[in-house]
């Protein structure tokens, strides 16, 4: 049981490094008052009623939305921001061309003219957090200094934040500092700097999630990449994902997929009515942490608490699941409005925008009502298929890594790679179609190795012999695959119907895994044939699966020469083993 409030130690006095830096950057940002983050329901109440009052947040409807909210953001100010996010390691070949790099002195003397008082009318919110559950010896910590109040109750959502989060901090003094200003809002003044040799992060002039929730992309993928790479584990962009089978057996997937390409979909996946006795669990939508385990297995966590999903396109058809669970408590960033306040988005069968995501007067000339990466925070627990296993200490077991890309054409539906190491070049190799989750061109293919070309705070190259390390280590490594949902006719018609039917091709996995299917060689890996899916019940246009399970030689070499010219840029720092598995594809191939 809890002491009683009156008892309880003040937080600024239960960690001493912790108010250290407090000081130091209340000396540097000037703010008004500090509050320190007790994570308390009362606190996260007052919290919301204060941005209700001050209108930085609207009440939705409370009959049909209970207890949910709308924040709108700068409309300059709505995705991640890549060219603007460094990492700042002090040799610029430890960051790897893979990223923006500027010299940790310079980046900090930056910085330091950006934080200089800049919170002087403002509050400086004190969150500490615990990525993981709270029992967990997989799990980190770290410590967010912000001026934003939506940051707050996004961070109480998204992570494990207050009392309990900085008595752990306590213990060992080890925790990632975060500092955050929104600043003006000025993509001029905008930067979200990473420093993984002191596992500090630097955000200035940005509200958006991705930028501003430090314990999202900043320190559990940047940071904790570098972490997990001095620590001996992963720390991936990766949903988790259970399946019961109709036999009763659960396995666990990993499975990376580029910003906006499904995860959180396929993470709570509704298996269809023609694949009875199929359950499916949640243990996380966007990141997980993975640890060789003392069985010879990879255990997996998922470090965050809540979902920070895209909306538009979420229904009752694509997600029944996000659906449900989205209609209370959650609080909404960039829809659009009805009449009757109710949260509005693209995709949605009923319902008419009035506002769009800026508050004004929908007008279709304008653009979408809802802004394409307009999201949703909320806490895991409210989603119907969460695993209870989400917050067990040692993880889940990890039976198979997926690797999917968004593509027109070239990777087919599914392949499976034949070991370890050319799997790691099937993740090196992952391309896909750009999204609106970043700022920049949508639907162009660029490399995405991993899906973390965002979010590797080191260079690819040490990033994929770390991958190679790690394998080596597992005597039970799991299988690994890449799948492609997206492919297309040649007309443009998608080629695969998606959703619940992608649990078709997860359950060929598992049959793989536990030897009860077969498939077919290629030179790119193995395929299914046609007789090896599930097919009851799917009705797929004639010929649609040889397409979809088919690989074009022609369209692969080209592939190949894209993947070697890519690879050949992290010069000695790319793993022979990659190359030489390349070789082999290559020969193959012919
Ligand atoms: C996200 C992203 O928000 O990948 O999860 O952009
Ligand atoms: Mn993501």
């Amino acid at each position: 049981m809890a002491a009683p409030a009156h008892k309880m130690t003040p937080l600024p006095e239960l960690c001493r490094p912790v108010a250290e830096w407090v000081n130091t950057v209340r000396e540097l940002t000037q703010p008004r008052a500090i509050h320190w983050v007790e994570g308390t329901e009362a606190e996260a109440r007052e919290l919301t009623a204060q941005l209700v009052r001050s209108k930085e947040l609207t009440v939705l409807n409370g009959e049909q939305f209970p207890g949910c909210h709308l924040a709108r953001s700068a409309p300059n100010d709505v995705a991640r921001v890549e060219h603007l996010t460094y990492i700042c390691t002090r040799s610029q070949e430890d960051a790897g061309p893979n990223n923006h790099w500027m010299d940790p002195q310079q980046a900090h003397e930056r910085m330091r003219g950006l934080f200089r008082g800049c919170m002087r009318e403002r509050t400086l919110y004190v969150i500490p957090y615990c990525m993981g559950p709270l029992d967990s010896p997989l799990s980190r910590r770290g410590v967010e200094l912000t001026d934003s109040p939506y940051v707050v109750l996004n961070m109480l959502i998204m992570t494990r934040a207050g009392r309990a989060a900085l008595e752990l901090i306590a213990r060992d003094g080890r925790f990632v500092k975060g500092l955050h200003s929104i600043g003006e809002l000025d993509p001029e003044r905008r930067f979200i700097m990473h420093f993984p040799e002191e596992l500090s992060i630097e955000s200035f002039g940005s509200g958006y999630g991705g930028n501003a929730l430090l314990g999202k992309k900043c320190h559990a993928l940047r940071i904790a990449s570098w972490q997990a790479r001095t620590e001996g584990w992963l720390a991936e962009h990766m949903l988790i994902v259970g399946l019961q089978s109709p036999q009763g057996e659960t396995h666990y997937l990993a499975c990376a997929f580029p910003s906006s390409c499904g995860k959180t979909n396929l993470a709570m996946l509704i298996p269809p009515d023609s694949l009875p006795g199929w359950r499916v669990f949640t243990v996380g939508d966007d990141i997980a942490w993975l640890h060789p385990g003392a069985d010879g297995r990879l255990w997996a966590i998922n470090p965050e608490a809540g979902y920070f999903g895209v909306v538009p396109g979420t229904n009752a058809q694509t997600n029944r699941n996000a659906y449900e669970m989205i209609r209370r408590d959650t609080l909404f960033t960039n829809v659009a409005l009805t009449g009757d306040n109710q949260p509005w988005w693209e995709g949605l069968p009923a319902g008419k925008p009035v506002l769009d995501w800026q508050g004004r007067p929908y007008d279709p000339a304008r653009g979408p009502a809802a802004h394409p990466n307009s999201r949703f925070t909320v806490s895991a627990k409210r989603n119907p298929s969460y695993s209870p296993h989400s917050e067990d200490a040692r993880g889940v077991p990890i039976t198979a890594l997926v690797f999917g890309g968004r593509r027109r054409e070239v990777a087919p539906l599914v392949y499976e790679a034949r070991d370890w190491q050319h799997g790691v070049l099937v993740g090196a190799s992952l391309a896909s179609e750009t999204t609106a989750a970043a700022v920049g061109q949508v639907g162009v293919v660029r490399r995405d190795p991993m899906a973390m070309q965002p979010f590797c705070g080191y260079n690819f190259g040490d990033y994929w012999q770390h991958w190679l390390d790690v394998g080596a280590q597992l005597a039970h490594p799991p299988r690994i695959y890449h799948v492609n949902w997206f492919r297309r006719d040649p007309g443009g018609a998608f080629l695969w119907p998606g959703f619940g039917e992608n649990l078709r091709v997860l359950a060929w996995m598992l049959d793989r895994c536990a030897g009860r299917v077969g498939a077919a060689e290629s030179a790119i890996g193995r395929l299914p044939r046609p007789q090896d899916l599930n097919t009851n019940g799917l009705a797929l246009a004639s010929g649609a699966l040889e397409s979809l399970c088919a690989i074009d030689a022609a369209i692969w070499r080209k592939e190949l020469a894209d993947m070697r010219e890519y690879l050949g840029r992290y010069g000695s720092r790319l793993p022979a083993a990659l190359l030489a598995e390349l070789k082999t594809i290559e020969q193959r191939l012919g």
